[in-house]
């Protein structure tokens, strides 16, 4: 591993100010109280330290002693085998399996949408808002079906999907009211001072804190 003058502790993460993928990690880092060295990224001018580390020069990055990982799937799971307390996965085989399925639903059918509104052209923010939206709604009954996604107690599932519905209105994605249960849905995570953790200054920005 390349050494970098500014990997000062065990644990370091290289992220972006505003990613809804390293929000996602730095979720599960606020959830199992570990305290990191957070390097805020500009991800379009990745720093030298990070392009010797991670071939892809991606955020999130995770820095552990020697250990480096990067894909938020890989890390959040990492984090939680690392940090067993408390479990952010459940223990059946079949919950697992269908949480890591909507996990991988999410990185490939949500995030470039979400993506898009932030950085594309504004055709493709249209459309991405639009099939957000959609998305979104064909989930409602996923939403009502559980206290949390697919689960009853918070799992590496919600810290995927809790930044996404933070940033709802920001991206301008206006929701009808038979969606309120994500609405509400939302504020039971936002709630968790956890949740306040693990935001920047820029993301505090884009979504009121629920009381
Ligand atoms: N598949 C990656 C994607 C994360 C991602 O999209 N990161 C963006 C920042 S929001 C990035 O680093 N873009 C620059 C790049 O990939 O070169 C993951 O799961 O970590």
């Amino acid at each position: 591993m390349a050494a970098s003058p500014r990997i000062r502790n065990a644990l370091t993460l290289f992220s972006a100010r505003d990613c809804v993928v390293c929000h996602r990690v730095r979720l599960v880092l606020a959830a199992k109280g570990v305290t990191y060295d957070l390097i805020p990224v500009d991800p379009t001018n990745p720093p030298e330290d990070l392009v010797d580390l991670n071939p892809y020069h991606s955020v999130p990055t995770l820095v552990d002693r020697d250990l480096v990982l990067y894909a938020a799937s890989v890390v959040s799971e990492y984090l939680d085998e690392r940090y067993p307390h408390p479990p952010l996965m459940p223990v059946d085989p079949l919950s697992r399996a269908r949480l890591r399925l909507a996990m991988l639903r999410l990185e490939h059918d949500w995030v470039p949408h979400v993506q898009a509104v932030q950085h594309g052209t504004k055709a493709q923010a249209d459309a991405g808002r639009k099939r957000l939206k959609e998305l979104l709604i064909a989930s409602l009954p996923l939403f009502k079906a559980s206290k949390f996604f697919l689960n009853p107690e918070m799992s590496l599932a919600d810290c995927a999907i809790a930044p996404i519905v933070w940033r709802l209105p920001s991206l301008g994605v206006q929701l009808p009211k038979e969606a309120k249960v994500i609405e509400d849905y939302g504020n039971r995570i936002f709630r968790n001072p956890a949740y306040l953790r693990s935001l920047t200054p820029e993301e505090k920005a884009l979504h009121d804190i629920p009381q």
